[in-house]
C-alpha cells in the first residue's frame, strides 16, 4: 500500500522529525549548517527563534568552577517553551573536573554500561585502554566501544524501565551542581537520581526520543556536553514537530524543563569543535580576540549562511550508526541483561577512583579543593587525546516526585513496586 499523503495523515502519524534529522546526518554532500543556532558566539543575539531568559541568584555560594551565575547567559527556543540553554557557564580547566569523572569514574562497575551485554567488562575500562599518556583509540579499543555508563537508577534501554532492584548511590558532586543548576530556574527541590553518560565519537548519532520513564516528568532533564560539538534537534511532544538545530558545544548546558520537558530530541551529527575554544576550555589560554575567532556575527539578524565540509570521519558515506536509545541495534545479537544487584560487591579489584574522590561522597566544601587537586595533579593528555575524536554527554533526570522514596508509596510509583516484585 503506497505511504499516506501527508494532508491524509493523523497528525500522530505525521513525522516532520526524520526529514530533518536525515539532512543533518548525511555525510555524502556539504553540511549546510546556516539555519544551526549558534550561541557560541559572544555576539550571540536572540532572534525570532531565540530569547534570552533570566535567571535566580542562588541563595548559596558560587558553585566551584563556574562562573557567578550574574555572568552566564541562558537563552530559550521561543518555539519550544521550556528547553533552555545556557552556554559553557564553567570556568577554564574546570570542564577537565567533570570529563575525568566521566571517563574513568562513572563507566565503573557496580555502574552498568553498553558493555556488560557482551562481556565480562573489566572494572576499570579507562585504566585498561591507556597507558600512561596514551588512550589506545583504535576501533577495537573497549574505550571506542564504550557508548554510555548509567548512574544512580540504573537504566534499562531495552524495556524503558528503572528497577527498584537496580539503584546505586548517585554521585554526590554532580548532584550538588544538578541542584544548583535547577536552583537558578527556580526548581528548589530538584533531586538527581538517575544519571545517563553518553560516549559519542565523531561517527556516532543518537536517534529522536523522548524521556518518558521517569515518574516525575515535571522535574527538568539537566545535560552537560563536553569535548567535540555536535548538532541537537529539539522538537516537540510527537514526530509531527518539525525539530529546531541547534549547536551544543563543549561545557554548555541544556535543561528540557515544563512543556519541553518530553519533546521529541536527537543527534544527527558530530562535528569537531573549535581548537580556540576547546583550548580555552581545558587549558585556559585566551580566546583569540573577542568571540574566539568564530565568524562575527552583529545583531543585525543578517543571515549568515555557512556550507562546512567536514572531512573528519566523513567517508563520503553515510556510515553512521544510530544509536537507538532503547534497543542495543549495534549488535544484531538478542541483548543480554546482566541483572547487577545493589549489594554486588566488587571488591575483588582495586578501584582507583579520581584521586582524592572517595567513591561518589563529597560536600560541596569540599568540591573545590577536589577540583583543583584534579587540575593540578592528573596528566591531562591522553583525555585530550580521547576528546579530540569523541564528545560526552550527561544526562541527569529525578526519577520520583519530590519527596517520595522507593517504598513509600505503591499508588505513586507503581512501575517501580512492580518490578520490585520480580525479584
Ligand atoms: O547527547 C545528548 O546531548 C542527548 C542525549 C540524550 O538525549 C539522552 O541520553 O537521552
Amino acid at each position: 500500500m503506497a505511504a499516506p499523503e501527508k494532508e491524509d495523515c493523523p497528525i500522530s502519524e505525521l513525522d516532520n522529525f526524520k526529514g530533518v534529522y536525515k539532512k543533518y546526518k548525511r555525510r555524502d554532500r556539504p553540511l549546510d549548517v546556516s539555519d544551526v543556532i549558534d550561541f557560541s558566539t559572544s555576539h550571540f543575539c536572540p532572534d525570532q527563534r531565540v530569547e534570552k531568559i533570566s535567571l535566580n541568584e542562588p541563595m548559596i555560594p558560587q558553585f566551584p568552577g563556574m562562573k557567578p551565575v550574574s555572568e552566564w547567559n541562558a537563552y530559550q527556543l521561543k518555539n519550544c517553551e521550556g528547553f533552555i540553554v545556557i552556554p559553557n557557564p564553567f570556568i577554564p580547566k574546570y570542564q577537565r573536573y567533570w570529563i575525568q569523572r566521566c571517563l574513568l569514574d562513572f563507566p565503573v562497575k557496580p555502574n552498568r554500561t553498553n558493555l556488560d551485554a557482551h562481556m565480562e567488562r573489566p572494572s576499570q575500562v579507562w585504566h585498561q585502554c591507556v597507558d600512561g599518556s596514551r588512550p589506545d583509540l583504535g576501533k577495537d579499543s573497549l574505550l571506542m566501544k564504550l557508548r554510555w555508563a548509567t548512574l544512580g537508577f540504573q537504566y534499562e534501554w531495552n524495556t524503558k524501565e528503572y528497577f527498584a532492584d537496580r539503584i546505586q548511590a548517585f554521585p554526590d558532586d554532580l548532584k550538588h551542581i544538578c541542584s544548583y543548576i535547577a536552583s537558578t530556574l527556580g526548581y528548589s527541590s530538584y533531586s538527581s537520581e538517575a544519571g545517563i553518560v553518553n560516549y559519542y565519537r565523531m561517527e556516532s548519532t543518537l536517534m529522536g526520543h523522548t524521556d518518558v520513564s521517569e515518574l516525575d516528568k515535571a522535574a527538568p532533564l539537566i545535560s552537560f556536553s563536553f569535548g567535540q560539538s555536535c548538532i541537537f534537534l529539539i522538537g516537540g511532544p510527537t514526530k509531527a514537530t518539525e525539530p529546531i538545530p541547534l549547536f551544543l558545544n563543549s561545557g554548555d548546558i541544556c535543561l528540557m524543563t515544563g512543556h519541553a520537558r518530553l519533546s521529541y530530541h536527537a543527534v544527527p551529527r558530530i562535528l569537531p569543535g573549535q581548537p580556540k575554544h576547546l583550548s580555552h576550555c581545558f587549558y585556559g589560554d585566551e580566546l583569540g580576540g573577542e568571540n574566539c575567532g568564530e565568524e562575527s556575527k552583529t545583531c543585525d539578524n543578517n543571515e549568515v549562511s555557512t556550507e562546512i565540509n567536514y572531512s573528519e570521519g566523513d567517508s563520503g558515506t553515510d556510515v553512521a550508526e544510530d544509536i537507538d536509545p532503547y534497543s542495543d541495534t549495534r549488535s544484531h545479537k538478542p541483548p543480554m541483561i546482566n541483572v547487577i544487584k545493589s549489594d554486588e560487591s566488587v571488591s575483588e579489584e582495586t578501584i582507583i577512583v579520581t584521586p582524592t574522590v572517595q567513591g561518589n561522597k563529597c560536600t560541596v566544601e569540599e568540591l573545590e579543593v577536589l577540583m583543583n587537586d584534579v587540575i593540578e595533579n592528573t596528566d591531562w593528555t591522553p583525555f585530550d587525546k580521547y576528546l579530540s575524536k569523541s564528545r560526552v554527554n550527561v544526562n541527569v533526570r529525578q526519577v520520583l516526585k519530590a519527596g517520595l522514596s522507593l517504598g513509600m508509596s505503591p499508588e505513586t510509583i507503581p512501575q517501580c513496586q512492580r518490578n520490585c516484585a520480580k525479584k
